[in-house]
């Protein structure tokens, strides 16, 4: 089912681990704001009470989950999440900017654990009762850059280079294969231009 309020609303900032989706979606939703435009500010995992709480299962302490453990986790809180926040918020004309998506369990349980990609798009599509985004902005640098930028580790991003080499892979992948949907910034460049190269690409208007 999709929302029925104009698209290129529900905008998602994808990418590595330090690829700078925090920091740039700030800065998106401040032009936004500028601009006259009200704005939703989610992340995920979390976002929600009970998003948060399952954040921690994913992310704190060490223990071993098991690659679908993790996969339906993530669509758990992403679930709570749509339901609770973004479909609100695009039902009352906002934009919804958020760091991560479901194309990010696309890329690390598919692209970086290795489980089935149709499996997981499934999977998310009936957790978001297919409330995809609109437009997702990958930020898209080396696996390196990413992580030399990062000042707190998790459970995820602190797995080998190989596996988040193996997610940015899978990132490319998914861009290739919407390129209406997927605009890629080379995130590698000064945080100034690459905010300008997305507040290009979004097309803002007044
Ligand atoms: N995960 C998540 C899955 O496995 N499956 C899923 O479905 C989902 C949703 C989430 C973890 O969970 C995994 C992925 C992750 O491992 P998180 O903490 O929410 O963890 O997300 P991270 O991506 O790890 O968050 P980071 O904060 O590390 O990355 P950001 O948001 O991309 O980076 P940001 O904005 O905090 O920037 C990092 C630093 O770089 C600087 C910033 O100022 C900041 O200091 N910076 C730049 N410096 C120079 N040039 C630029 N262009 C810069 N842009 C930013």
């Amino acid at each position: 089912m999709e929302h029925d309020v104009p698209t290129g609303r529900y905008v998602a900032f994808e990418g590595i681990e330090g690829a700078g989706k925090s920091t740039v979606a700030d800065r998106v939703a401040g032009v936004l704001e500028d601009r006259g435009h009200r704005v939703v500010r989610v992340r995920e995992p979390g976002g929600t009470a009970v998003g948060e709480h399952i954040r921690e299962i994913l992310l704190g302490g060490d223990h071993h989950l098991l690659p679908m453990t993790e996969a339906v986790l993530f669509a758990a809180a992403r679930a709570q999440l749509v339901s609770e926040t973004v479909q609100p918020a695009l039902e009352t004309g906002a934009w919804v900017l958020s760091d991560r998506s479901a194309y990010s369990s696309l890329a690390y349980q598919a692209g970086g654990r290795g489980l089935d990609t149709a499996q997981i798009r499934t999977l998310n599509d009936i957790a978001i009762g297919g409330t995809w985004p609109d437009r997702v902005i990958l930020l898209r640098t080396e696996p390196t850059t990413g992580l030399a930028r990062q000042s707190v580790g998790d459970r995820i991003g602190d797995e080998r280079l190989a596996f988040h080499e193996a997610v940015a892979a899978a990132f490319d992948r998914f861009a290739a294969l919407e390129p209406d949907r997927f605009s890629v910034i080379d995130a590698s460049l000064p945080l100034d231009t690459v905010v300008s190269h997305t507040v290009q690409a979004l097309r803002i208007g007044r």
